[in-house]
């Protein structure tokens, strides 16, 4: 009976483990946004894929995404959202910005212009 209950709480105690580390990790991967005068600016480095690979802006508040492109594969070079019909060379302008609609909260995926690696851009 001692023995179920230790086995017990230790499996509890390693679900625990699991989750707090999966949330954690999940936390730190979402990108904050700065404010600069009045506007958010989310910065995305652009190197073997998107870094932050989730930017998170507040809704109603003017808001940018700004590439840092830090990769000269042919495969990053082209960045498409696809919702807002934008589809930005990076090679030709290696810290495009991305204006993000803010007016109502959603969520914006953008990829690659191979759709290949993908990001996501969320309004909240
Ligand atoms: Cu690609």
């Amino acid at each position: 009976m001692l023995l179920k209950i230790i086995v017990l709480i230790g499996a509890l105690a390693l679900i625990g483990i699991i989750l707090w580390w999966f949330f954690g990790k999940f936390e730190q991967a979402a990108g904050k946004a700065k404010v600069v005068d009045g506007k958010q600016e989310g910065r995305v480095v652009v190197k073997g894929g998107y870094n932050p690979q989730v930017m998170v802006f507040k809704q109603g508040q003017p808001a940018e995404v700004v590439f840092d492109m830090q990769d000269s594969t042919a495969c990053l070079s082209h960045v498409v959202f696809e919702k807002l019909g934008v589809d930005k060379d990076l090679a030709k302008d290696p810290h495009a910005r991305v204006k993000i609609p803010t007016d109502q909260a959603g969520e914006f995926d953008y990829a690659c212009g191979m759709n290949m690696f993908h990001g996501k851009v969320i309004v909240k």
